[in-house]
């Protein structure tokens, strides 16, 4: 049995009587903000610029199902921190050419995945929303984002060519997981060269309403830097109000278009309604969050996510295609800042809306979610 889809099983009646279960988020805290893996975290954190070859760590892993639930339900933690010493089973070398590349220079990178234990390279990738690895970059100050997929080579060796569009320094996450074993996100930081300038300050998002409401012009998939693309409208409905920290969230997107008229025909995109990427204002949290119907239970949250296919049989699909809402299920770690990217497909286009949030602490901080070792995550 599929290893993921036993921890789903076990987690399900714990999650049936908790309500909405953790969405997929990975802390990535431990990594080269705070290199405690050995030399090869400090090079990350410590190259200055562009990376030309280096080793970076693999983050906490995300862990299962089961160990959200226990979580959420305030069970013992024994099983999950038991899982938790399995991790970093992976480790990510990361090599980019030119190693110090310019604003707006095309840039190839080789992300090679190797076993932490024995150096082997990582034969085998699951295929996860239709792709087996998920890039996601950010500029450091959240102003910028993209979400490109690498090309699994061989020998656990990923390529990518893409474009950074300023200088300044950039933030990888590199979302994958290898086969039978959980996702696991270790991040990389380069640097681009040029005429620098200050970074952009993350202000939250106003509500009008109960809704955000901002307007996003669409791009080809993997080049937001694309002009002459369609205008949208995106409204966000985060729930419940005010946002807390270790709280059960949904964040509902209503896409519409340039008038304000709510679409129905929205695309696939990696196989279902949309893709949703939040950030810690200080980037150290990850967490990816998949769609889910409407209609469903909030514990059905992990429905939506990387099991999905396989849960199609025995419990109502997520849809992956029509709009105009899609939901997402999260819980924010810690209080603080948070950026969401919200992405959607429509007429051949990506609509990347992003909202900055402000997550208030919440009752759970004190108790549940002290352990930064092991924020909550999924798959
Ligand atoms: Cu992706």
């Amino acid at each position: 049995m599929n290893i993921k889809l036993k921890y789903l099983l076990a987690a399900l009646p714990l999650a049936l009587a908790t309500g909405c279960s953790q969405p997929d988020a990975t802390d990535v805290a431990g990594s080269a903000a705070a290199p405690a893996q050995g030399s090869s975290a400090q090079a990350t954190s410590a190259q200055p610029a562009g990376a030309a070859s280096n080793a970076a760590s693999d983050q906490a892993p995300a862990g299962s199902s089961a160990q959200d639930a226990a979580r959420k339900s305030g069970q013992p933690l024994g099983s999950a921190r038991a899982m938790q010493a399995g991790a970093h089973r992976t480790r990510l070398a990361f090599i980019s050419e030119p190693s110090a590349p310019q604003a707006g220079q095309s840039v190839t990178w080789t992300l090679k995945i190797t076993d932490a234990k024995t150096g082997a390279p990582v034969s085998g990738f699951e295929t996860e929303m239709t792709k087996k690895m998920h890039l996601i970059v950010v500029k450091k100050d959240l102003s910028w984002f993209n979400h490109i997929h690498p090309q699994l080579k061989g020998d656990g060796t990923f390529v990518v060519t893409t474009t950074l569009p300023t200088a300044g320094d950039y933030k990888l996450y590199a979302d994958y997981t290898p086969q039978g074993q959980r996702q696991e996100v270790p991040q990389q930081e380069v640097t681009v060269g040029g005429a620098s300038t200050a970074a952009a300050q993350l202000v939250p998002d106003k509500m009008q309403g109960p809704w955000l409401l901002k307007t996003f012009t669409s791009h080809p998939e993997g080049n937001p830097e694309a002009r002459g693309g369609a205008a949208y409208q995106v409204a966000l409905m985060p729930m419940p109000m005010p946002l807390k920290a270790g709280q059960a969230t949904m964040l509902h997107f209503q896409i519409r278009d340039a008038k304000g008229k709510p679409l129905n025909d929205l695309q696939p995109y990696l196989g279902a309604l949309g893709h949703c990427v939040i950030l810690s204002q200080d980037t150290s949290k990850y967490l990816h969050s998949h769609p889910m119907s409407k209609g469903m239970e909030g514990d059905m949250s992990k429905m939506g996510g990387m099991d999905m296919g396989k849960m199609d049989m025995s419990h109502q699909a997520a849809p992956t295609s029509g709009g105009p809402d899609v939901m997402f299920h999260t819980n924010f770690p810690q209080p603080g800042l948070y950026k969401a990217w919200g992405q959607f497909k429509h007429r051949g286009q990506l609509i990347t809306s992003a909202f900055v949030l402000s997550v208030a602490p919440g009752a759970a901080s004190a108790g549940q979610q002290h352990d930064d070792e092991s924020q909550p995550h999924s798959h």
